[in-house]
């Protein structure tokens, strides 16, 4: 408490709670140190470069090809734990079984702005989050379905959407389902998934919607609190080859999220599924952007990691690391490992087979500063996109987690 009353303003808020979610940025998907998080690490120290696990096209029948010599084969991998030969460097996340991962651990973490993988939460689900467990139990709702490469969407049934899964014969595309559930609509259309991501996820005073530590766990419940989710990300296999624009492009989120990955079907070669991460230190941002800037001059408005138009495949990675010295924290998510998103990482997912995951945002005392700016960043844009409204409610947040801090402060003393 009292290091949540310290990130906090004794000063209301200027702005009233606004109705609206923050979602995802693009309403889709958007200090000091301790040693003590860094030693209980299980990451293995090896060289810094990524593992290749190029995807190629070979065939319209075969959308995904690893390269059978360099797939992960254990959980949670960070790329230097891979035996590849891949020579974009990376830096390394760090990697916790949920036992491992106490609240204290995770604060000296989470304050040096990295991001933190647990695997092996797959036992903590009672349901098993499966494309026949959504086909059962959902399979008449209508959906939006999204090409990855193209953004070309139709609509479909949620149980056609997920009968495809773990069938690469003859598969030209990679659709994602878009906004299904509505994040709005998660607790009350899914409430048995919702209590089930609840009692499962890992550091739950930080991740939960009554998390004491998650600044937006404070909102009085006669207010409208933002959006937070959970929310899905279910998305067909995509590649990793030239001109790919994986499963989740290039974007940068206002608030902190942990991101779980329920399910993957096997790789179209009948390897065990994973999705590729590359994940941005938030103080990577400005050369990030130059390097977009450069790159891709005219093909979008406003901010190019915002716009949340661009992939970065292996060429532009390496290119990114040559020009500006910026490496990813390269990522291969496994059923059963949740990756922490600091808020303000620009981050991009491809698919490496058909995947559920499920994510939630929450709002860190170690982060405001980042939620903040960002903030301030999707407010100047708000000039231009009318879409990027003030969903976090940031001062208003504070304000009501400060009063309730207090409160309980009072209570504690008398
Ligand atoms: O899994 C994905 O495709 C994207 C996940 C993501 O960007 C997030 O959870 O913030």
């Amino acid at each position: 408490m009292e290091s949540l009353l310290a990130a906090l303003p004794a000063t209301p808020p200027n702005t009233e709670p606004s109705p609206g979610g923050i979602g995802k940025a693009n309403g889709e998907a958007a200090g000091p140190s301790s040693s003590a998080g860094a030693s209980a690490a299980t990451t293995v120290k090896t060289p810094d470069t990524e593992t290749s696990l190029n995807m190629t096209r070979t065939s319209l029948d075969s959308p995904v090809q690893p390269e059978p010599s360099t797939f992960p084969s254990g959980s949670a991998t960070s790329a230097q734990t891979l035996s590849g030969t891949s020579s974009i460097p990376c830096h390394q996340a760090r990697i916790f079984t949920d036992a491992e991962l106490t609240d204290e651990v995770f604060q000296s973490i989470w304050t040096l702005g990295e991001p933190i993988v647990v695997t092996n939460l797959c036992p903590k689900f009672r349901i098993e989050w499966t494309p026949d467990y959504f086909r059962h139990k959902y399979g008449n709702q209508s959906c939006l379905i999204l090409e990855c490469q193209t953004d070309q969407n139709k609509r479909v049934t949620v149980g056609e959407f997920f009968s495809w899964f773990g069938k690469y014969e003859g598969r030209r595309d990679c659709w994602k389902l878009k906004d299904w559930p509505p994040s709005t609509d998660f607790k009350s259309a899914f409430p048995e998934l919702y209590d089930d991501f609840a009692q499962a996820t890992p550091v739950p005073n930080y991740v939960r919607r009554d998390g004491v530590f998650n600044i937006a766990s404070h909102f009085p419940s006669n207010t409208v609190a933002p959006d937070l989710g959970p929310k899905m990300y279910n998305a067909m296999a995509s590649y990793e080859a030239e001109n790919s624009k994986g499963s989740t492009r290039l974007h940068m989120d206002m608030a902190d999220a942990v991101n779980i990955m329920l399910y993957a079907a096997s790789t179209p070669d009948g390897r065990p599924g994973c999705a590729a991460w590359d994940l941005f230190r938030s103080e990577d941002s400005p050369k990030l952007r130059k390097f977009l800037r450069r790159k891709f001059k005219g093909q979008y408005t406003n901010d190019p990691i915002h716009s949340q138009q661009f992939y970065l495949d292996s060429k532009l990675r390496q290119e990114l690391y040559d020009e500006f010295g910026v490496k990813s924290y390269r990522i291969y998510q496994r059923p059963g490992d949740a990756v922490f998103i600091p808020a303000g990482c620009a981050h991009q997912v491809c698919n490496l087979a058909d995947c559920i995951k499920v994510a939630s945002d929450f709002v860190s005392p170690e982060n405001i500063d980042r939620c903040e700016m960002l903030t301030r960043e999707f407010r100047e844009q708000n000039q231009s996109m009318a879409w990027k409204e003030d969903v976090l409610q940031l001062r208003t947040m504070m304000w009501f987690a400060w009063l309730s801090c207090t409160r309980q402060e009072k209570d504690i003393m008398s």
